[in-house]
């Protein structure tokens, strides 16, 4: 994305298959995606709507990306020379010099981010600028020419240490684009180059997370376009830290498409044609299938997963939203932007539009000069999870009575109110718009609804209200259509002692892990 906000597309390449190809290797994908769910499904030429809803709604997250959406709610830290310039971006031109964070804590920014119940940090180990948050071996454009301590620093060394000390995982953020490393430009010779910064960071501050590959990419110095290999970067990520997710130029996870935080009302999580090199994925279908023919392309429009979007898809892959924001106007740290920082409020209403739609939120936050979080930015952080901790601190759903048909032993209307997100309520095959019902220990003032699709099986909600029983009648309280891992609506607040989640439309028996009513403070 460049400063703007808008998806940096260029250099993104397309690996399509001819068409012979593609149809000898059909039949064998398919037999090898029919022996476990899998975050990817290939669509026989011709096969009709009702197969290909079917096939939509049993594609699971891969393990990792299982665990990454597990995490909900997760901290960018953008922190470079660009913190001492004053800039967004920097030229790759900045002297080491002026980089000295001189009370910089790592062990405060994992404090924060924990307190404020995020679970993982990713850092900015190299922005566009190519200075090296680390003592890389490949370069002296790093800490190591700092004056920081001497030259003896080590950002991710710190953090790293930090997120084990307080529980919380780490991620990182390696900018393809480096504006200052002579080789860019020169292909074959900067990729690897690339690949071994790579490998150094991965190795070095293991275990890490999740790898956040941005878009951008500029001119070399020689004035010739990069040409990156995103097939030696997926390699050496998969090699290197098997469980991280690759983010954004990556098949694991996606970008929302927006930087205000805000999701759409209807995400779907199985989106269609994300790779379309069908060969690849057979041969891979045991390890990551959808690396080696992922096609990343446009992905900012409204609908991305709807029937009719993926009426003529050749494959369909689990491919999830990252809902990302900077807690200030820009991501790096503004001096003129301590007053800017949003609001606790700002904070929770962000909540709701991205990790209660079907989305992980991604928050930046912006070390200072010192080398610290600021303490503006730090109280927002306090009183947002002031707020949340409140909000869900009963669930008044939990010592209801449940009532709603069920497949079988297992999968019972209660494993809703169970504070386990692996079981599930589901209604009996073929049963497509079934209700559960709840009876409350009494009558209770409510605004907000929880729901939760178990991901596990597959994402399958197309809509679904909540009815509450007043006067004799059941009366529509609110509305919505995608589920997902998580669900958040917030409604004027209502009293009731009865109410049901009416699902109007799934695409083939629908599951929930957890329903909740809770009420704002
Ligand atoms: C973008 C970068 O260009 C911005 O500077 C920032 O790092 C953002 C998160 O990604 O693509």
């Amino acid at each position: 994305m460049d400063a703007s906000g808008h998806h940096a597309i260029r250099g993104w390449s397309r690996a399509l298959l001819s068409a012979s190809m593609l149809c000898m290797f059909v039949a064998y994908a398919m037999n090898a995606q029919q022996s476990r769910p899998t975050n990817v499904a290939v669509i026989k030429p011709g096969e009709s709507m009702t197969n290909i809803i079917t096939r939509a709604a049993n594609v699971v997250p891969s393990p990792r990306q299982l665990a990454w959406q597990r995490r909900e709610f997760i901290g960018f830290i953008h922190f470079g020379v660009n913190t001492f310039t004053d800039r967004e971006w920097g030229d790759g031109k900045e002297s080491p010099d002026i980089f000295n964070p001189h009370l910089l804590d790592a062990r405060q920014w994992a404090r924060v981010a924990r307190d404020a119940g995020m679970k993982m940090l990713i850092v900015v180990a190299k922005h566009h600028d190519g200075f090296c948050m680390w003592p890389s071996k490949l370069t002296k454009h790093s800490v190591k020419s700092s004056p920081w301590r001497g030259g003896g620093g080590d950002v991710l060394a710190d953090l790293a240490a930090a997120c084990r000390e307080f529980g919380i995982k780490m991620g990182v953020y390696l900018s393809p684009w480096d504006r200052h490393e002579p080789a860019y430009g020169n292909s074959p010779v900067y990729n690897i180059h690339f690949a071994n910064q790579l490998r150094e960071v991965l190795q070095k501050y293991a275990p890490i997370e999740e790898v956040w590959f941005d878009g951008a990419c500029g001119e070399g110095p020689n004035g010739k376009r990069q040409e990156y290999d995103w097939q030696l970067y997926y390699r050496t990520v998969r090699e290197l830290a098997p469980n991280a997710v690759i983010a954004i130029m990556g098949p694991d996870v996606r970008w929302v498409g927006t930087e205000s935080g805000v999701g759409r009302l209807t995400e779907w999580s199985v989106l269609p044609d994300i790779t379309q090199d069908v060969a690849s994925i057979a041969a891979h279908s045991q390890q990551n299938p959808v690396d080696a023919g992922f096609n990343p392309h446009d992905l900012t429009q409204d609908d991305l997963g709807s029937r009719e979007k993926i009426r003529n898809a050749k494959t369909l892959v689990w491919y999830p939203a990252e809902t990302n924001c900077s807690i200030r106007p820009g991501w790096f740290y503004h001096p003129k932007e301590d007053s800017l920082v949003k609001t606790p409020q700002q904070l929770v209403d962000t909540y709701f539009s991205s990790v209660g739609r079907n989305g992980v939120w991604l928050l930046n936050l912006a070390p200072d000069r010192r080398g610290l979080i600021h303490i503006n930015d730090v109280k927002s952080l306090v009183g947002m999870r002031a707020i949340l901790d409140s909000m869900f601190a009963v669930n008044f759903l939990a010592t209801s009575k449940v009532k709603g048909a069920a497949a079988g032993k297992g999968r019972e209307a209660k494993n809703v109110i169970d504070t386990e997100y692996e079981t599930y309520w589901m209604p009996g095959a073929g049963v497509t718009a079934p209700s559960i019902e709840f009876t409350l220990a009494g009558e209770r003032t409510f605004d907000v609804l929880l729901l939760q699709e178990c991901i596990m099986v597959g994402q399958r909600i197309e809509k679904f209200r909540l009815d509450a029983w007043q006067d004799g009648a059941w009366k529509e309280i609110t509305r919505g259509t995608t589920v997902g891992y998580k669900r958040l609506l917030r409604f004027p607040a209502v009293t009731a002692q009865k109410v049901r989640v009416v699902i109007e439309g799934s695409r083939t028996s629908p599951t929930l892990s957890a329903v909740g009513l809770f009420k704002s403070p």
